[in-house]
């Protein structure tokens, strides 16, 4: 990286020395600390994230700004600073990044900003529940998540739960097309819709094994061409929502929305609680679960790449 000598990039020691032994590690993104959940499950379930990748044989390192610190790794009293002190903290994407830090402010970092900053410290594989993608009704408001920029030119694997269908599924799916990234689905046909395990949606390939997704990704870098791999993991049976059911109250939440002109960075953050009230908490435990399963398969991969990579060093 280029600096002046100020150091930008803080990686917490146990990130560091996994990454210079070639161990699996996996990024995780804190706007859903922030601006996804509320006090204090958003901390407890940061916790048990980092818990589950640990489990799974991987070291987490839960991405955000403190300080104007990009931090690679955060302690478990950061984590606990960045929960309750949510509205102290800017929703961060990749064109916050610079401001943010040179304030020396504070932010929690959406999925392509945690993907940005995980690839600068050499990171591989990211989990978070959701990706931002094209909203519905774009035709009027131009509202595309960075996201999907970011997913065309980082390279990185992104688990997530598939597409949200606060979202245009099928748009979304076309901008990735277009951005060149493979949308795969873990154990699945189709692509997931967050809440739910299907959207309907073919997905580009289907991939039941995590090694497989790991030499995809090794393949895509050898090759050197830019940009993440999505990965869809469809959230467990038995934590899913009715689709037509959440569907309905998306709808009803998107047009409380309009009413209240609440538009850009703020309209994820709406409907997640407004959802998260209609549905008395079960969203919320929905997304909780799914999150989860999302870190469990992450930590898979990247085990998975991180043996790949041993491999050939071994050979070379
Ligand atoms: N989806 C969720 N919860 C979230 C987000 C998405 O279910 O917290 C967050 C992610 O951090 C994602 C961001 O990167 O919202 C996208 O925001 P925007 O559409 O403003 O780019
Ligand atoms: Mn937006």
């Amino acid at each position: 990286m280029h600096n002046s000598g100020r150091n930008y990039l803080e990686v917490h020691r146990d990130v560091r020395d996994a990454l210079d032994e070639g161990r699996a590690v996996v990024a995780l993104e804190s706007t859903i600390i922030c601006h996804g959940m509320p006090y204090p499950r958003n901390v407890d379930t940061a916790k048990r994230v980092e818990s589950i990748v640990r489990a799974n044989g991987a070291v987490p390192a839960t991405i955000a700004i403190l300080d104007g610190q990009l931090k690679v790794g955060l302690e478990d009293s950061e984590i606990e600073y960045l929960g309750r002190n949510s509205r102290q903290v800017t929703k961060a994407s990749r064109r916050d990044l610079p401001i943010i830090v040179s304030r020396r402010g504070n932010g929690a970092t959406t999925v392509a900003a945690t993907m940005t900053v995980a690839t600068m410290a050499g990171i591989r594989v990211m989990a978070t529940g959701g990706i931002g993608g094209v909203h519905r009704g774009v035709e009027q408001s131009m509202d595309v998540s960075a996201d999907l920029d970011a997913l065309s030119r980082t390279n990185i694997a992104v688990v997530c739960a598939g597409i949200k269908s606060v979202l245009d599924i099928g748009r979304t799916l076309e901008c990735l097309e277009t951005a060149g990234v493979p949308v795969l689905g873990y154990r699945t046909d189709t692509v997931p819709a967050f809440y739910s395990s299907s959207s309907g949606f073919p997905v580009d390939y289907r991939m039941d094994e995590a090694h497989a997704i790991a030499a995809a990704l090794r393949c895509k870098f050898d090759l050197g061409i830019n940009g993440a791999i999505l990965v869809t993991n469809p959230v467990p049976d038995e934590h899913a929502l009715n689709g037509k059911e959440i569907d309905q109250l998306i709808d009803e939440a998107i047009t409380e929305m309009n009413k209240l002109g609440i538009t850009g960075k703020a309209t994820t953050p709406f409907l997640l609680a407004r959802i998260a009230e209609r549905t008395n908490g079960r969203s919320l435990d929905t997304n909780i679960e799914l999150v989860l399963n999302n870190a469990k398969l992450a930590a898979n991969i990247a085990l998975e790449y991180s043996r790949l990579v041993t491999r050939d060093n071994e050979f070379h």
